[in-house]
């Protein structure tokens, strides 16, 4: 007779033959954990995000580029709002996810903690950090808990376009005076690294791969994706007659792929533990946004009130 199997075999059964796991299906309370964390971290870092962009909106320098960018801006609170969504079915509600935010508690990406000092650093944005976010994120596109993967297909889609439109931005920098030429390759020597450290510590540094990667959350490693990510920028830069900010960048012919210099992961953990350039402003900027918003949830709650009020005594 066969023998019955647990809870946790039937869950890892149904993970190893590609079924998705939903969320009244039973999970182990670490893969849930972890779900909300990863889930929770990526929704702060999609409104965090829309600061240093923010700062650009303003400036423009056309129509055209401001359409573009308010577009872009929007569709990130957008994604942060569909990842709250998912982050919630795991049993976590919004306000305990927003105070672990402004408590300073929750992590949110390192990049956004960089400034944007210049107009060619919102199209370096667009085409590296959106061009790391999409790398990592099409593989989420199949990880194993359904709400997630469901929220990742519409934001890749859209993040796509924002890469695209952050490369052609700069395309037409590069194309443009000598000045204009060297904001942009000024603005790569500022984003390269901290676009290359997004990706997470290096493999043999990363607590929680191993097991994200037997849970299907994760599908490729921080150093796998950081290697493909590093391949296609390598090429790309190429068009815009530009360099990557790294002597060391070689292609190798044995292995396939670009060797690149070593990362500075003492920049990287000073930044993620809150010493980063940026990370009080945009922390501030969070608070006082949430703050400021108090009274439109004071009215909203008391709408609410007074209707369900008015229809519990027209029912009557
Ligand atoms: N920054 O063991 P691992 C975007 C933390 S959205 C800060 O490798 P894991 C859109 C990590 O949380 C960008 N902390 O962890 C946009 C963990 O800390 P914990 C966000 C980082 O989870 C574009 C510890 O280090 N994307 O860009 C970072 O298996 C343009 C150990 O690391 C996502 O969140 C970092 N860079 O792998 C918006 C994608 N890296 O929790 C505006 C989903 C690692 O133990 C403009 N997330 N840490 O205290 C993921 O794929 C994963 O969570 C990783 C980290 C790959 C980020």
């Amino acid at each position: 007779m066969a023998a019955t199997l647990t809870l946790e075999e039937v869950f890892q059964d149904k993970i190893d033959n590609e079924i998705r796991i939903e969320p009244k299906d039973w999970m182990p309370e670490a893969y849930r954990q972890t779900l909300i964390r990863q889930i929770s971290q990526h929704a702060h870092s999609e409104i965090i995000g829309m600061l240093p962009e923010g700062n650009w909106i303003t400036r423009a320098p056309s129509l055209k580029r401001k359409a573009i960018l308010l577009a872009k801006v929007q569709d990130e609170a957008g994604h942060g709002l569909y990842l709250y969504a998912a982050a919630e079915t795991l049993g976590i509600s919004r306000d305990e996810m927003y105070d672990q935010l402004h408590s300073g508690k929750a992590k949110y990406s390192s990049i956004f903690n960089y400034p944007t000092l210049t107009w060619a650093d919102i199209g370096a944005v667009g085409w590296l950090v959106d061009g790391a976010a999409i790398m990592n994120q099409v593989p989420l596109c199949r990880n194993s808990y359904g709400p997630y993967a469901r929220a990742m297909v519409r934001v890749c889609k859209e993040e796509s376009f924002h890469q695209r439109q952050g490369f052609e931005s700069l395309l037409v920098l590069s194309k443009g005076s000598p000045a204009q030429k060297r904001m942009l390759q000024e603005a790569i020597n500022r984003w390269w690294w901290p676009s290359v450290m997004m990706f997470g510590p290096s493999d043999d540094a990363s607590p929680h791969s191993a097991q994200s990667m037997k849970w299907k959350i994760k599908r490729f490693s921080n150093d796998e994706l950081r290697q493909k990510f590093v391949d296609i920028c390598a090429e790309q830069v190429k068009i815009l007659g530009c360099t990557l900010p790294d002597p060391d960048l070689k292609w190798n012919e044995a292995t396939g792929h670009y060797d690149f210099g070593e990362i500075n992961w003492k920049e990287f953990w000073e930044v993620v533990s809150g010493n980063g350039p940026c990370n009080k402003q945009r922390l501030d900027a969070r608070r006082n946004a949430w703050d400021e918003g108090q009274w439109v949830r004071d009215a909203a709650s008391a709408h609410a009130a007074k209707r369900k009020q008015r229809m519990a005594t027209s029912a009557a």
